[in-house]
């Protein structure tokens, strides 16, 4: 039996998890993924959990798909493999998930630091799409989400020549938030989503949706999606709690209704 690749830790209300196969460069097979998938679809459910932190540990984020699984797929293999949710618990997750990468995030594991919703990078961090230099192309993202962060220039020289990006060119692209000594990666991320955790749960879910959507549709019907939940918001307990708050001078406490 294999060993688990994903090690979940909550510490209410921030969950980390942490891909677990370090002498394989936390290579992502068909199962572990699905693993990551699984439980990141636990902690979606989890009602004690309000952000996730997503890393690969000290040394590496994940070196992308696993090559030595893939060489001899065919068509029908790879149509058979996706199958099923995927990568779906992670593109619906619904509370902040943050990737805290430290060295190589790689192919499929610079698509899945990307799929996350912000990126703090370790100071070794690299990020690459070298899926060209085996023959194909990047499945899960690259070829999309690199021109909508770095734009289509940077993108296409990052997913032609497989090029890397070290950490400071990735926070000037704004593929990272920022960029933190690698000893403090982990401990910025879990600081960051426990800043966020203590925000109006709902409020904080509405903005994932809002930001996430700007990428997907029109500016005209992504403002009017922004100004539903906008209105939607006045129906909470937490809009009458965050605004009585400023008033009276006092913290807010949030319930999450
Ligand atoms: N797959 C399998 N094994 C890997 C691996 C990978 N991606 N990356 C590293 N390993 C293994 C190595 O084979 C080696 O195994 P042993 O020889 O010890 O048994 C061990 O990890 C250590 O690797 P190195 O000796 O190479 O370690 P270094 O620190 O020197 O170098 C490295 C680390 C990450 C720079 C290097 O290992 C490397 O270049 N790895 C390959 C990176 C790469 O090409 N990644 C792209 C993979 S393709 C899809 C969605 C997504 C994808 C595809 C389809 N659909 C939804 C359709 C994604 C595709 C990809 O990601």
């Amino acid at each position: 039996m294999q060993p688990p690749f994903v090690a979940v830790e909550i510490d209410a209300p921030v969950a980390t998890v942490t891909l677990s196969r370090p002498e394989a460069r936390n290579a992502l097979s068909p199962g572990g993924i699905a693993e990551l998938m699984g439980a990141l679809g636990a902690l979606d459910e989890d009602d004690r959990v309000r952000a996730v932190v997503l890393t690969g540990g000290p040394k590496v984020f994940a070196a992308g798909a696993d090559i030595a699984e893939m060489v001899t797929r065919t068509p029908a293999d790879q149509l058979a493999i996706e199958r099923g949710p995927r990568w779906q618990p992670l593109l619906r997750f619904t509370k902040p998930l943050i990737a805290a990468v430290n060295g190589y995030a790689l192919g499929g594991g610079c698509e899945l630091a990307m799929m996350c919703d912000m990126i703090i990078a370790g100071d070794g961090a690299r990020f690459g799409q070298p899926e060209v230099n085996l023959g194909i192309l990047p499945g899960a993202g690259g070829t999309q989400r690199w021109p909508r962060t770095a734009g289509k220039y940077v993108a296409m020289e990052a997913n032609l020549t497989g090029d890397l990006v070290d950490a400071e060119r990735a926070y000037q692209l704004g593929i990272a938030n920022r960029v933190v000594p690698a000893a403090e990666t982990v401990a910025t991320a879990q600081e960051l989503a426990r800043r966020i955790a203590a925000k109006p749960p709902i409020a904080v879910r509405l903005i994932k949706e809002a930001v996430n959507a700007a990428y997907e549709t029109t500016l005209t019907a992504g403002l009017a999606g922004e100004r539903r939940s906008f209105h939607l918001l006045f129906a909470t307990d937490d809009q009458t709690e965050g605004m009585r708050a400023f008033l009276d001078k006092r913290p807010p406490h949030f319930k999450g209704m």
